[in-house]
């Protein structure tokens, strides 16, 4: 019929397969034949059903995302569900590997769903500022129920085959070759015959929705949207599936929609979505991994601890070192205690807690890590101790291991220099909880070799991160823009603004949380050690260190933690103290508003940005977004700060640091050449290379 879309006989089933890789998305080359075939099938005699199945690693995996933003090509996905459901006779969704989206809510189109025992099925257009736009939202309830459908839609994550079948969604789940199952199931359902009612006639999932219930779900998920318009839209869609019409409620989701698919915030999360899987790709695709069965840790504190748990996450072995027996048992016992409250919350099983746990080999002697094919210190943040650790690791490791430092800051040159190996030496920047947070910085030191940088990219993605390579520089991308971003903190403070307020402007902005109730989270001493270090001072901050305050820890830091409590509260005393610097500075208090906040703190940010682009430390401008969107929380609906600084004006990010440059004098405004050209041209892309 056609490369994409093919059709087989099996007596009386016919099995439609579509064969688009790498993920099955629904293409305009896809929907046409697809469309074709079901009209062709619907009226031939001689077919009693149907199967809908998929070539290669999965089902139908969404509409074709790169689709988005242009003129729909018909028949688009809501056309060929609305055929779907005119055909009499039973048809069948065969699901392996993932069902997401569009791909979902083809199969929703058909009366019945049968999936392959590891199959997973969602509706994650969430996370591309989107609703399901092909019915899911009028859909999904009617087999699943108006809560569980608000969940899964909201969130966007998927769920297991077991777990569709026991909401209602899957009607069998079957281990072996799912093809020859979904046929058998095809041609049972069709001997006993129908009628056979589509979704859009069914109800057993809606019932008698309590309405009161779900507003009240929903109103606690809207809290968490921080902003995003598309997890509201979603809610609302949701609800009108249960009080409209199908017909009416399937044109108020089309009309959601479009409104989101239009809008910044999808633009924003769409661009992420390739952004991420862009940073993974580095050239010399053809570059031989090197092989990786073991991996060693070095330091077992909170840092080590999770990033040898993010490798044995991932299935793989870990020896991990300390100096001493006491410090080891007690970094084993914490690894212990983070997964068994996995455990506890439900979201690792004990058996797989036993396998991860078993996965752990401690020692306190280096000889022991020669076996391993990478290697990750993670000690002390100073040169010498690093340096001390690579001359140790440099005499026992087997020749081609990877060697890598989990620095934040330091100089990987240098490090990498202190071997007699510095091709195999590189950084992985771990955030952390390592074991949680998903961004790793990979840092490519002059010498390090392409193979190295490629295994560890590849690594990084099989255990889940999404790895950004960039350069040696102090801070690397992303702490090097967090200095950026908070020069001008202790200066809104002293010219009148308080750490509410400012932290008010980032969170309306969209943040988790502002740079002070960020820096009492990681702790103040950090900063203070580094700006010590550095021969810097911040006149607050240090202050408080000096006091002992060093936020969450120690119940005060720039805000007051009453008993434990890590809700910040104002801190009279440190308002006390911002206002005697002032004075004694003879700086007079002014109001300060949000618009002056973010020009001072995120217009800085923006052009640190251009300055990497421009010293080639990052190679894509959709890289430091991805950076700042998955290590520091910079919201997703503004697509990290360059793609903000798209939608924000370059020009008058531009205009606006000239200004405060002229007024302050100060470095940090000093607009960088790249700048000013992206303000003329409107690329980074251009401007960079
Ligand atoms: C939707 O369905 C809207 C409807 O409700 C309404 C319609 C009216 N389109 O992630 P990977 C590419 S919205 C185009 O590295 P994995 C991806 O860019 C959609 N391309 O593999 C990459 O390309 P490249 C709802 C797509 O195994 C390659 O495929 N669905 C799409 O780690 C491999 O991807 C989603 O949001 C797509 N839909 O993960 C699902 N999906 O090789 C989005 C992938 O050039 N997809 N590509 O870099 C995923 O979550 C993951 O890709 C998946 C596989 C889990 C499927």
């Amino acid at each position: 019929m056609s490369n994409f879309v093919s059709v087989t006989r099996d007596g009386g089933v016919a099995v439609v397969s579509i064969d688009n890789p790498p993920v099955n998305a629904l293409s305009f080359h896809v929907r046409e034949p697809l469309m074709q075939a079901l009209v062709a099938l619907r009226d031939e005699p001689s077919v009693d059903a149907i199967v809908i199945a998929c070539a290669g690693r999965t089902f139908v995996a969404g509409a074709d995302i790169t689709e988005f933003g242009k003129p729909v090509q018909q028949p688009d996905l809501r056309a060929i569900i609305a055929v779907l459901e005119t055909i009499a006779k039973p048809t069948v969704a065969a699901i392996h590997g993932t069902a997401l989206g569009g791909g979902l809510e083809l199969a929703l189109g058909c009366h019945f769903r049968v999936a392959d025992a590891g199959a997973r099925l969602g509706l994650p257009e969430v996370k591309l500022g989107l609703l399901p736009g092909g019915g899911g939202t009028v859909r999904l309830p009617r087999l699943v129920g108006a809560v569980k459908a608000l969940r899964m839609i909201v969130s966007g994550s998927p769920i297991g085959a077991d777990e569709a079948h026991a909401a209602g969604l899957v009607d069998a789940v079957f281990e072996g070759d799912l093809i020859t199952h979904a046929v058998n199931f095809a041609r049972e359902i069709a001997r006993k015959g129908g009628p056979f009612t589509p979704v859009r006639d069914r109800n057993d999932g809606l019932g008698e929705t309590d309405l009161v219930g779900f507003d009240a779900e929903a109103a606690e998920l809207a809290k968490k949207a921080r902003g995003l318009e598309a997890p509201i839209a979603c809610a609302q869609a949701v609800r009108n599936a249960i009080t409209l019409p199908f017909d009416e409620a399937l044109a108020a989701e089309r009309a959601l929609f479009l409104k989101l698919v239009g809008g910044d915030q999808s633009r924003a999360q769409r661009y992420l979505f390739f952004a991420e899987r862009e940073a993974a790709k580095i050239p010399g695709k053809d570059i031989a991994r090197r092989k990786i069965a073991r991996i060693g840790v070095i330091g077992a504190g909170t840092m080590g601890g999770g990033i040898a748990m993010a490798f044995a996450n991932g299935g793989y072995p870990v020896t991990l070192l300390e100096t001493s027996g006491e410090a080891l048992e007690r970094g084993l016992a914490t690894i212990d205690k983070n997964y068994a409250v996995s455990v506890a919350r439900g979201s690792l099983s004990e058996e797989a807690k036993r396998q991860r746990l078993g996965l752990f080999k401690g020692t306190t002697d280096y000889g022991d890590l020669a076996d391993c094919d990478l290697i990750v210190e993670a000690v002390f943040e100073e040169m010498a101790v690093k340096k001390d650790v690579f001359g140790r690791l440099d005499a026992v490791a087997r020749p081609g291991a990877i060697l890598a430092t989990n620095t934040s800051y330091l100089d990987v040159n240098e490090i990498a220099a202190s071997t007699s190996r510095p091709q195999d030496v590189l950084g992985l920047h771990f955030f952390s909880p390592a074991n949680v947070m998903k961004l790793l910085e990979i840092v490519r030191a002059e010498k390090t070799a392409p193979d190295a940088l490629a295994t560890v990219v590849e690594l990084a993605r099989r255990i889940g991160k999404v790895p950004v390579v960039v350069g040696v520089c102090h801070g690397f991308v992303g702490n090097r823009m967090l200095a950026a971003r908070g020069a001008e903190s202790e200066a809104l403070l002293l010219e009148g603004a308080t750490p509410s307020q400012i932290d008010r402007a980032f969170i309306d902005f969209g943040w988790p949380m502002g740079p002070f109730q960020m820096g009492d989270l990681a702790g103040l001493d950090i900063g203070w050690r580094n700006r010590k270090a550095r021969g810097q001072t911040a006149v607050i901050a240090d202050t408080l260190c000096e006091q002992g305050h060093f936020g969450q820890k120690t119940g005060s830091g720039f805000y007051l933690y009453e008993n434990g409590s890590r809700i910040p509260v104002a801190n009279p005393s440190v308002e006390a103290l911002i206002r005697a610097k002032a004075a004694e500075k003879g700086i007079a208090p002014r109001t300060i508003g949000a618009d002056e906040i973010i020009e001072r703190t995120l217009y800085p940010l923006v052009n640190e940005g251009a300055k990497i682009l421009e010293e080639k430390i990052a190679a894509r401008a959709s890289d430091i977004d991805v950076v700042w969107v998955n290590g520091y929380g910079f919201p997703v609906g503004k697509g990290g700060p360059m793609f903000w600084a798209g939608l924000e004006g370059v020009d008058k990010i531009v205009a606006r640091l000239d200004h405060w440059h002229e007024r302050t004098g100060k470095d940090i405004f000093r607009v960088t050449p790249l700048l000013r050209q992206m303000a003329v041209s409107g690329s980074w892309e251009g401007v960079a290379s």
